[in-house]
């Protein structure tokens, strides 16, 4: 792997991919996925290889998302048939994350967002440091909740001992900021190392990853965020549509959910809004991974095609000016039934 974003390489009889591209975050570029992709294609079939670890080269980020201001470009230019190229290439790597049969350990040091999660969420181990957070913003860029995460995060169990599409959605719709805590407690995140040093690194390769989480792992000090709201959120955010979830925050009694839900869907795309909750509704029942992305990437191709993509990039990440000026601006003014009418609502049977 030549990539000068990415590099790959065994040691021991790890698989270690390394995110190197710091200016951006480690935003993942086709390049990245498709070498990504190409690897973990090989090593899954590789005797050699016991286990796969990814990380970032950067202190800072894990890996703020996919590099939307190319697909952007190729949108802009017409060029639609390598945009959806993309992404579902980007799906397939996903996929093969999620269905990878040896340990997959991703060291979540830093921001992960959007593909960042994909690329993580789906393995055995995703450790967390105190430096970690996790947040899905795609509703501001005038798309939905993907690289799988809107099957797998309505299904992921945690320290809480169960799942919550409820929280799930409203994770998905508000870009909340989960830090360690929230993680474990949700499932997103299978283990805590406050500090990830290169010590720990070392003892994975050295001695696999479950003895070494076994003296490296930690119980997060104090209660996740998530545990005094979820009554709340799980009493509002119900699979309905997004004016039923508006309508339930707005009447219910804990104002700091309502603050918080008001403020963070404020600037966010009307179409991503109502699309979110049908993916949601429609992953809530689909087979398997593979189906989820599937409905991703029906409503993604839809999205790219609508305005608010090209200007909720250029407002958020081009120009930042962050005054997106969304069509149609308004929820209930969105083409609901064109979005359901591109989705496997699996056995739903609403
Ligand atoms: C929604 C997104 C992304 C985002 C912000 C959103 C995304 C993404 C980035 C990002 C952030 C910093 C960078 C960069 C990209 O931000 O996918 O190159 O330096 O990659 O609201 O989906």
């Amino acid at each position: 792997m030549a990539a000068e974003t990415l590099s790959t390489y065994v040691r021991n009889t790890t698989g270690v991919i390394e995110l190197d591209r710091p200016k951006a975050l480690n935003s993942l570029n086709p390049e990245m996925i498709r070498g990504i992709k190409e690897i973990l294609e090989q090593w899954r079939d590789d005797a050699a290889v016991t286990q796969v670890l990814v990380r970032s080269t950067g202190p800072k980020a894990f890996c703020a998302g996919g590099d939307v201001r190319v697909a952007r470009d190729g949108v802009v230019a017409g060029n639609f048939e390598e945009t959806d190229g993309f992404f579902e290439m980007e799906y397939a790597m996903n996929n093969l994350i999620g269905t990878f049969p040896k340990p997959y350990i991703a060291l979540i040091d830093g921001v992960a967002m959007g593909g960042g999660l994909g690329i993580s969420a789906h393995g055995s181990h995703r450790i967390v440091s105190d430096k970690a957070f996790a947040a899905m913003p795609e509703m501001n860029i005038g798309y939905i909740t993907d690289v799988g995460l809107s099957y797998s995060s309505q299904r992921m169990v945690g320290t809480r001992g169960k799942p919550s599409p409820e929280l799930a959605l409203f994770w998905a719709t508000t870009a909340y900021r989960m830090y360690a805590a929230d993680m474990l407690w949700t499932g997103l995140a299978t283990h805590y190392v406050p500090n990830i040093t290169e010590a720990l690194v070392d003892d994975i390769i050295a001695r696999g990853v479950d003895a070494a989480l076994a003296d490296a792992a930690h119980t997060p000090n104090g209660e996740a965020p998530l545990v005094a709201l979820a009554p709340a959120i799980e009493e509002t955010f119900a699979p309905g549509s997004w004016e039923e979830i508006a309508a339930a925050v707005a009447a219910h009694s804990n104002e700091e959910l309502k603050e918080l839900v008001t403020e963070a869907t404020a600037a966010a795309s009307p179409t991503s809004l109502v699309a979110a909750v049908e993916l949601f509704k429609a992953n809530a029942n689909v087979a398997d991974l593979r189906a989820g992305l599937d409905n991703e990437y029906a409503v993604g191709t839809y999205l790219l095609r609508q305005p608010d993509f090209v200007e909720g990039v250029r407002a958020v990440l081009v120009d930042k000016t962050k005054d997106p000026q969304f069509q149609p601006a308004s929820v209930a003014e969105v083409d609901k039934e064109a979005i359901v009418a591109l989705l496997n609502y699996g056995d739903y049977g609403g």
